[in-house]
């Protein structure tokens, strides 16, 4: 009998995740869900065969020199790997793999969630009753919020999450933008009646809505700089279910202080997880609806991740290429 590959996993998992891995497999899990230390991981990477990590593990060249001989596989537990050296385990020999497609839909329907909560003021008016009896009566100017139908919304990075969230913004009515490194196929654009800006600083003029979808990756850090946020319009929004260093941060803080940008939808950080003290204070003038990285948090969607996670160790020790595997980007 083959023995069974040593899988260590540096969070709780759902329930039935950690019962299928360990009958699967001889997995160490981390019960009490503490974040991995450094040590902690160095001592992982020496004797796993496979290492599930999640985006609060760092990755990087310098862990990996540690790694032992065993390591051959790093399962990531996440869509994004930004968390993770690919090209330093490349050379290593070390196989990376993620979870894609299972959570698109989830953060689509964040995205939109957020992209809903500024304009038509969803946190104020909950929190106004939530807080008890501030609400004075109705009137025909009380909590006006501005549409978002009719607008125009600008994706940065078309792939499967920014599909997902084009799709839903069409049935509300929102017209499609999208800036992309390539043009997508013929059929989606024709389906999503899209519209392709090669420039970037153009779209991001046009907008009434930019929503941020492509990955973290040294030419997307700070993709959305000072200088191009300057080139929106004051009205316009800026939503991010994607990762918080695309988006110079610093900027887009100062330019909706001084009313040169209407707001913000954030579910992710530059420095997660410690937020910008600037931040939760905009949050409170409501110009800002801010949410702790819980884009793809369902039940269900971590479930599908675990299942992916699986699969992708299985079909490695099987002998076969697995799904999911993730290849160094190339410069
Ligand atoms: C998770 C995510 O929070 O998959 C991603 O890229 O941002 C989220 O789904 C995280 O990655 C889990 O590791």
């Amino acid at each position: 009998v083959r023995k069974k590959p040593l899988v260590v996993i540096t969070r709780k998992l759902p329930d039935q995740v950690e019962t299928r891995m360990r009958e699967l497999f001889d997995a160490r899990l981390n019960v009490d869900d503490k974040p991995m230390t450094q040590p902690e991981l160095v001592a992982a990477v020496k004797e796993a065969d496979v290492l599930v990590p999640t985006i609060t593990d760092r990755i990087d060249a310098a862990l990996l020199a540690q790694a032992g001989e065993r390591l051959k596989l790093i399962a990531n537990f996440g869509n994004g790997v930004d968390n993770i050296d690919v090209a330093a385990a490349g050379k290593r020999g070390i196989t990376v793999t993620n979870t894609p497609n299972v959570l698109n839909e989830d953060t689509a329907d964040m995205t939109m969630a957020l992209m809903l909560a500024v304009p038509r003021r969803l946190t104020e008016g909950a929190a106004l009753l939530r807080d008890g009896g501030k609400w004075a009566g109705w009137s025909p100017t009380w909590m006006l919020g501005r549409r978002i139908w009719g607008k125009r919304l600008g994706i940065v990075g078309m792939g499967r999450v920014g599909t997902a969230v084009a799709r839903r913004a069409k049935a509300f009515g929102l017209s499609i933008h999208y800036h992309n490194r390539k043009r997508v196929a013929p059929a989606i654009e024709d389906e999503l009646e899209a519209t392709y800006w090669d420039s970037l600083d153009q779209m991001l003029a046009r907008m009434d809505i930019i929503s941020v979808n492509c990955p973290s990756t040294p030419a997307t850090f700070h993709l959305l700089s000072a200088r191009r946020l300057e080139l929106m319009q004051p009205r316009a929004y800026v939503v991010n279910t994607a990762r918080g260093d695309v988006v110079d941060e610093d900027a887009l803080i100062r330019l909706i202080e001084q009313g040169k940008l209407a707001g913000a939808g954030l579910d992710v950080f530059e420095h997660e997880p410690s937020i910008n003290p600037k931040l939760l204070k905009l949050a409170k003038t409501n110009k800002i609806v801010i949410l702790p990285h819980m884009g793809s948090a369902t039940i269900e969607g971590r479930i599908d991740m675990g299942e992916k996670v699986i699969i992708n160790i299985r079909t490695f020790f099987d002998g076969h290429r697995p799904p999911d595997r993730v290849l160094p980007r190339s410069a």
